[in-house]
C-alpha cells in the first residue's frame, strides 16, 4: 500500500492523517515499516518526556497542567497514554482522554491512548512508532504517560529524554514499586499532592532510597562526583500540586536543566545509541519470533527434531540450537 498521501498530509499538519497513520501502524507491522521508512528523516526534533506513577497519583491532572504551561510557551504537544495492563482501550483511559481533550484546542495538542491489545511487536514498539509519527507531525514536546511501574514502563521509557515519576504523600507502596527497576531511569521525582500531609516525609524517603540504592551520599559534596560514574545526573526531587499548579515553575526549571544536560554532545549520543539499540531489539524480537514460529510449524527437519525430543534422543536446548543454525544465526 502507498502511504505517501497520508504522509504528505501529516507533514502539512493534518490531525486526521496522524490518527490514521497511528491506527495503521498499530495493526500492521509491515505498514509501520513502510511508514517509518519514509518519515524517519523528519524525526528527532521532539523532546520526549515519560511520566509514570501509581494509579491515582495524579498523572492525568499533572499532564493537563504541564501541557497548559507548555502551550503558553507556544509549543505543540503530543500526549500518548499507554496502559500496559489493559487488554482494551478501557473506560478510565478513555474518560481521561475525553476530559483532557475538553481542556485543549485540538490544533496544538494531539492526544492518543494505547492499550495492550497484543500489538504485533509489542506495546513498546507501537509507542516508539507513534512517537515518531508525532515527531514528524511537528510536536515540540511528546509526553508519554504510563500506568503503574514495571518492566513495560522501563522499555517504553528508553526513548524518553526526561523521565518523571509521580509519588504521593502517605504510604510507601509507591517507593517499593519504584525499586522494581524504574528508579535507574528516573530523572525527576515529583511528590504530587503536596497539599496533603506527609509531603516532606516523602521527600526524605526518596532521598533515603536514592542513598541506599545508588550507594552515594545524596547530600554530600561528593554526590556529584560519585554519581558521575552512575549516570552523571542526580535525580532531582520537587514537591508539586497538580491541581493548582503550585511549584510548576520550579519543576519547569528542573526540566530545562535536565534538557540542557541531555543536550551535551556525549550524553546525547550515548542516549541515542541506547535508544536505537533498544528499538532494534524490540523489532528483532518481533521479526525473529515470527520467523521461528513459522519454521517450527512448517519445517520438515524441525518436525523430525521434535519427534527426537519426544523419544528423548534430543533435548529441547539442542533442538533450539539446531533452529538457530537453520536460520543462520549461530556464532
Ligand atoms: N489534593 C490533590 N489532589 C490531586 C492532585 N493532583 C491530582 N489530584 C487528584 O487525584 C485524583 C487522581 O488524579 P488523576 O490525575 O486521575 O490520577 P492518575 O494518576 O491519572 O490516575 P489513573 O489514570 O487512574 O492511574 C483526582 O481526584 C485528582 O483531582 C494534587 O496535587 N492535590
Ligand atoms: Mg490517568
Amino acid at each position: 500500500m502507498d502511504y505517501s498521501d497520508l504522509i504528505a498530509k501529516l507533514k502539512e499538519g493534518s490531525t486526521r492523517a496522524v490518527a490514521r497513520l497511528i491506527t495503521i501502524l498499530e495493526n500492521d507491522i509491515n505498514a509501520s515499516e513502510a511508514i517509518i521508512n519514509s518519515i524517519y528523516k523528519d524525526t528527532g526534533k521532539a523532546y520526549i518526556m515519560g511520566v509514570t506513577g501509581a494509579p491515582g497519583s495524579g498523572k492525568s491532572t499533572f499532564i493537563s497542567t504541564i501541557t497548559k504551561k507548555f502551550l503558553k510557551k507556544g509549543k505543540k504537544i503530543g500526549i500518548i497514554c499507554v496502559d500496559p495492563t489493559s487488554p482494551l482501550t478501557g473506560g478510565a483511559l478513555l474518560g481521561d482522554r475525553i476530559r483532557m481533550k475538553e481542556n485543549f484546542s485540538l490544533n496544538n495538542v494531539f492526544i492518543r491512548s494505547m492499550a495492550n491489545r497484543g500489538q504485533l511487536g509489542g506495546l513498546a514498539r507501537a509507542t516508539e512508532d507513534t512517537i515518531k509519527i508525532l515527531d514528524a507531525y511537528g510536536c515540540d514536546i511528546i509526553i508519554v504517560e504510563t500506568v503503574g511501574v514495571g518492566q513495560s514502563e522501563v522499555d517504553i521509557f528508553k526513548s524518553a529524554h526526561t523521565v518523571i515519576v509521580l509519588l504521593v504523600p502517605g504510604m510507601g507502596d509507591d517507593i517499593q514499586a519504584i525499586k522494581a527497576g524504574i528508579m535507574e531511569i528516573t530523572d525527576i521525582f515529583a511528590v504530587n499532592k503536596m497539599d496533603l500531609p506527609g509531603a516532606d516525609r516523602k521527600v526524605t524517603d526518596i532521598i533515603q532510597m536514592l542513598e541506599m540504592n545508588m550507594n552515594y551520599n545524596y547530600t554530600s559534596e561528593n554526590a556529584n562526583k560519585n554519581n558521575m560514574k552512575l549516570k552523571q545526573w542526580i535525580p532531582e526531587i520537587v514537591k508539586i500540586n497538580s491541581i493548582t499548579g503550585e511549584n510548576f515553575d520550579t519543576l519547569l526549571d528542573i526540566i530545562e536543566k535536565h534538557k540542557a544536560f541531555m543536550d551535551k554532545l556525549e550524553i546525547y549520543s550515548s542516549y541515542l545509541i541506547n535508544r536505537i539499540k533498544s528499538e532494534t531489539i524490540q523489532i528483532l524480537r518481533y521479526k525473529l519470533t515470527k520467523k521461528v514460529e513459522e519454521l517450527i510449524h512448517s519445517n520438515k527437519l524441525i518436525e523430525e527434531n521434535i519427534s527426537q525430543v519426544v523419544d528423548k534422543s534430543l533435548d529441547p536446548y539442542s533442538m533450539a540450537n539446531l533452529i538457530i543454525k537453520l536460520i543462520g544465526l549461530e556464532d
